[in-house]
């Protein structure tokens, strides 16, 4: 069990493109598992390699109610998406904000697993919602990118507070 550090808005890492993994091996299967457990401890339905400062292409999830359903997505690219859909969303990244966002409402998804296997999914509701996000991430965006200046302004402000003073304590 080992949990990582999560960026937290505006921390400059957190606008990375992340890059592609070409190496399946066991570095790639301890960071997965060091992933989940952060992602289960936050607790948190998704986590991008982005938000613990690994810029590399992969996300893990688990939207299930009883957390017995972790996803691995590595290198995970839309082949096709239909619908829209507006959700409240909030991130690892920015606590304790949540915002709606509009976004695809189905989506087809390609992607490698842990061994570089590749594997098609469909997902709609939250899970379509949750890899949307999670894709985001790897490539240096934020939910917060999708409202107003003035309320992402706001955010930023009260979460550098909040940093300032965890910093003195
Ligand atoms: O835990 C999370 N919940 C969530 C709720 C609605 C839409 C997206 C998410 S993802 C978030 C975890 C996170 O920040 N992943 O990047
Ligand atoms: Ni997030």
């Amino acid at each position: 069990m080992a949990l990582l550090n999560i960026l937290e808005f505006p921390d400059p890492r957190l606008r990375t493109r992340a890059e592609a993994v070409t190496k399946f091996d066991e570095e790639l299967k301890t960071l997965v598992s060091d992933m989940f457990d952060t992602m289960y401890e936050a607790p948190g339905i998704g986590l991008a390699a982005t938000q613990v400062d690994v810029h590399k292409r992969l996300l893990v999830m688990d939207i299930s109610e009883h957390k017995n359903d972790p996803m691995v997505l590595i290198n995970p690219e839309i082949l096709s998406s239909e619908g829209e859909e507006e959700m409240d969303e909030g991130c690892l990244s920015v606590p304790g904000y949540y915002e709606t966002v509009r976004r695809a409402e189905k989506i087809r998804v390609r992607a490698q697993d842990q061994n570089g296997e590749f594997f098609e999914l469909d997902a709609d509701g939250l899970k379509a919602v949750c890899i949307q996000h999670e894709m985001d991430h790897l490539e240096g965006k934020l939910f917060v990118d999708y409202i107003s200046n003035l309320k992402r302004d706001r955010i930023r402000k009260k979460l550098e507070k909040q940093h300032k003073q965890a910093a003195r304590a």
